[in-house]
This record gives C-alpha cells, structure tokens and sequence, in this order.
C-alpha cells in the first residue's frame, strides 16, 4: 500500500517537476531620477532574463503611492517575491501587512525603511548611506584643512540616502567648526534639480560659497554645469564632493571638474536574485548586508575608469 502511494505520488511529481513555472518577482523601482537608478534597474532586469527570471517591473515615477500600488498589484498576482526599493522611509506597515499575510517574502532593496515592525521584510540589501557621508566629509575635512563655507544638495525629502548622507555628513562636521554649511536644499536627486538650486544658491551667496556637498552625483554633476555658466570653475574655483561614483562623474574627478566621488554600487542584481532563492528554498539570510563602497579623488579615477561598469 505504502510502495504504491510512493509510486503514485512520484508520478504525479514529475509532471510537476517538468512544468515547474519561472519564478515570478515584482520589483517596485521608485523611478529613473538619476544614472544610478538606471544602471540599478539595468542590473535587476539584465540578471533576471540571464536566470529565466519572470520579471514584473514598475517604474513608480517617484511617488510613493505608485510604489505601493505596484506592490498590492505584486501581492494579486500572487508572485513568488516581491523587491522593493523604497522612496521614502515611513508609511511602509500596512502594505508590507498585507504581503505578509500573503505570505510572500518582501526584499528591501537599496533603500531601508523606518518600522517599528522588523519581521514585514526578509532583508535588506544595499548601501551604508551613513558611511559614504562620512566619507564625503572625511575626505573634505582633510583636503580643505577643515575650513570652508558648504552649500549642500540634499537628495529626495524623507528618503533614506538623503537623511543618512545629510546625518552622517552633519555629524563629522562636530568635530570641524570652521567647515560650516550656509544652505541647504532639495534638488531631488537629479541633475535638473542640481543646477537650479545652485543657481540659486550662487545668486543668494555668490562667492561666499566654496564647496558643495551634492548627496548623489547627478546633482554634482548639474551644480558643476550651473558653476560654468556663472563663469567659474567646478573643481577649482569651488571644491565639489558627491557620493555614487557613477562613471560620468569619475571622469569628471579625473579631469579636474569634480573633486571626490564616494561609491554605492546599483549592480546588486545577481545578490537579490541568490537571496531570493534562498528565502525561497528555506534558508535563513542576513537580515542587514551592505555592500563595500570606495571613494575616488585625483589621485585614483583615471586608473579606475576603464574598469568603471557604470
Ligand atoms: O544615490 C541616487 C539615486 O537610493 C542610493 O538614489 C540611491 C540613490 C542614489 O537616485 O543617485
């Protein structure tokens, strides 16, 4: 009876086995404001299709409540994981409930959430924001011997890179008194929004300002246009310091125009997709794991560009 139930059950597997369906993961992007983001979307959708990965991407456009549209409709087609790159960091509880509830694991991705609750998320995978602006500022207190005046461009409002790069960044600067920042303000991570506020903030400070701190790099990169066209030099006249080393702004350290680019690597593809998988089969992750940034300034870019993959 045993051996029979055996032989039945193992025909059944097989046709099982035979059909088993790709896997299904829905990715939540916040959008596509800066290189960084494309080059972390390019990443997510290069590795799924290298894996037979079924893919649902939606792209939120910036706004949170596109975000979580896209993870309830994530939540109904009953995918088998759900990637999320959070926008901001509050207001996360009850979507996260309701994936919970229907028990499919949620991956946070490159930006961390504020929850009092840490079991409505498997992991998180991504940078140490608070890390690269300590870096940032590291990095300026030693080439400037900790005096200036700093403008800083802060990222998206509420977002997890904007608060720790501001802290982190804040927090150094104790230890500085004569590096002082005079203005801050939004330029919501893209290069746009760089250049109009530091026309701005060259009209209100003119030459009072002598570094910019720019939370990403497409900012930096905009604020260094806006410096040009006032009819100074980005890198020379004004010391600029960003964080992503995405390799347009390498370049630019390497050629004088930008100063020092602390790195956060978009290329976490492959990383999620492994974990994915070993949720998936039953094996405990890291609840936290960051992956390793450097810092490029005059003296590394040029050697490091032709091996820049993004
Ligand atoms: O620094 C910026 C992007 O969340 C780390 O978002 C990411 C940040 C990145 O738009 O360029």
């Amino acid at each position: 009876m045993k051996s029979l139930r055996l032989l039945l059950a193992g025909a059944l597997a097989l046709p099982l086995v035979l059909l088993a369906k790709p896997l299904r993961i829905g990715f939540a992007q916040t959008g596509a404001e800066s290189a960084w983001r494309t080059a972390n979307s390019e990443s997510m959708k290069a590795e799924a299709a290298k894996r037979g990965i079924e893919l649902k991407f939606s792209d939120a456009q910036g706004k949170q409540e596109n975000q979580i549209r896209a993870v309830r409709s994530f939540i109904t087609q009953g995918v088998d994981a759900i990637v999320i790159a959070p926008i901001v960091e509050t207001g996360w509880d009850p979507v996260l409930r309701e994936a919970k509830r229907a028990k499919i694991p949620v991956i946070l991705t490159d930006r961390t959430i504020a929850t009092a609750d840490e079991s409505l998320f498997a992991c998180f995978i991504g940078s140490d924001f608070y890390e690269e602006g300590r870096m940032a500022a590291d990095w300026l207190a030693k080439h400037t011997g900790g005096k200036g005046t700093i403008v800083e461009l802060q990222g998206t409002p509420g977002s997890a890179p904007a608060n720790e790069r501001r802290k982190a960044f804040a927090d150094a600067l104790k230890d500085h008194p004569d590096l002082r920042i005079i203005d801050s303000q939004s330029g919501n991570f893209e290069r746009s929004g760089g250049k109009q506020v530091m026309e701005a903030f060259l009209k209100k400070h003119g030459s009072a300002i002598q570094i910019v701190y720019a939370h990403n790099d497409d900012m930096a990169l905009g604020a260094a246009q806006a410096i040009e066209e006032a009819g100074l030099k980005p890198g020379k006249d004004l010391v600029i310091v960003s964080i992503d080393a995405i390799r347009e702004a390498v370049k630019a350290v390497a050629d004088g125009r930008l100063n020092c680019t602390v790195e956060c690597n978009p290329l976490f593809g492959p990383k999620v997709y492994d974990t994915v998988a070993k949720i998936l089969a039953g094996e405990t992750v890291p609840k936290k794991s960051f992956n390793k940034d450097e810092l490029f300034d005059a003296a590394n870019a040029a050697a490091a560009l032709p091996t820049r993959q993004y």
